[in-house]
């Protein structure tokens, strides 16, 4: 099997200091975060990036600091979200998008999401698309459902992402795809021969997916955007801390971690972010 690569998703568009104090909130709290989540051995950090209250921004001159910030300290792909938050209007999710990251999400096809709804058009995810390619920054293809694959591959075959193919099930979110084996080898199954895939488990599904990505020959996302509990009652008091759980268990099934250099080469990225 590959590398594993680990992605840590270190702070999310929704949770509060209430939810947990653990959270980073501030460019600099965000970098340390990415880094931290780096040295415990992730290769790919999901970005999203907050204002001085704290809320959910777009905002490229926070996301420009929060990327400088952690370039000067390490090689992590920095994976930005065109998520945004709900509500946020289609303009203002993709501002990120010209500081020109290595990678960003990019979800096809809308779907509830608790009691809100995260609306992904056709004509939005085609337009997403259309600035990816034009930028050279590699889409991941955010799955939350079983039909998001098929609206991702009928963008490859208009044209619209020219880049390797790599998938991000997230699984568990109140509206999408529950977070069970079964769904997972049923996603897994829909995806065409050369691409790649990672999960993300939402809320305490978060561990029993991870050791089931890192068995099937996928690829893991954890921390705290997705779960804000180590186990049980007990908060996670990092996103390394989760990080670190995911390479104790890969190293004792022999699973090697990748490093920023190998992900790249597993998802054929050509070159680094350069600020
Ligand atoms: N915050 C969610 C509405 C992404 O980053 O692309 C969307 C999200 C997915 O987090
Ligand atoms: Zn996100």
């Amino acid at each position: 099997m590959e590398p594993l690569i680990i992605t840590a998703a270190v702070v999310g568009a929704e949770l509060t200091r209430e939810d947990t104090p653990y959270l980073p909130l501030t460019p600099a709290e965000i970098a340390e975060e990415a880094y931290r989540s780096y040295l415990a051995g992730a290769s790919i950090v999901h970005l999203h990036a907050r204002d001085a209250d704290g809320s959910p921004t777009q905002d490229p001159t926070v996301y420009k600091e929060i990327m400088e910030r952690i370039s000067e300290k390490c090689d992590v792909i920095m994976q930005i979200s065109t998520g945004g938050a709900v509500g946020m209007s289609a303009a203002e999710r993709t501002q990120p998008l010209s500081l020109k990251p290595e990678m960003a999400t990019l979800t096809t096809g809308s779907v509830n999401f608790g009691r809100d709804l995260f609306l992904n058009p056709p004509s939005l995810i085609e337009e997403f698309a259309e600035e990816m390619t034009a930028l050279q920054v590699m889409p991941e293809f955010e799955i939350f459902d079983v039909g998001m694959i098929e609206n991702a591959l009928r963008l490859v075959r208009k044209g619209l992402v020219k880049s390797h193919l790599h998938f991000d099930f997230v699984m568990g979110v109140p509206g999408g795809i529950p977070a069970t084996a079964d769904h997972l080898l049923h996603l897994i199954r829909q995806l065409p021969k050369d691409a790649t895939w990672s999960v993300a488990g939402i809320g305490r599904f978060q561990l029993p997916m991870a050791v089931l990505g890192i068995v099937l020959g996928g690829h893991v996302r954890v921390g705290l955007e997705d779960n804000i509990y180590y186990r049980k009652g007990e908060l996670a008091t990092s996103n390394a801390q989760l990080v670190e759980r995911v390479v104790r268990i890969a190293k004792e099934m022999g699973r090697k971690i990748a490093t920023p250099a190998k992900a790249r080469e597993i998802l054929k990225i050509a070159s680094s972010y350069s600020t």
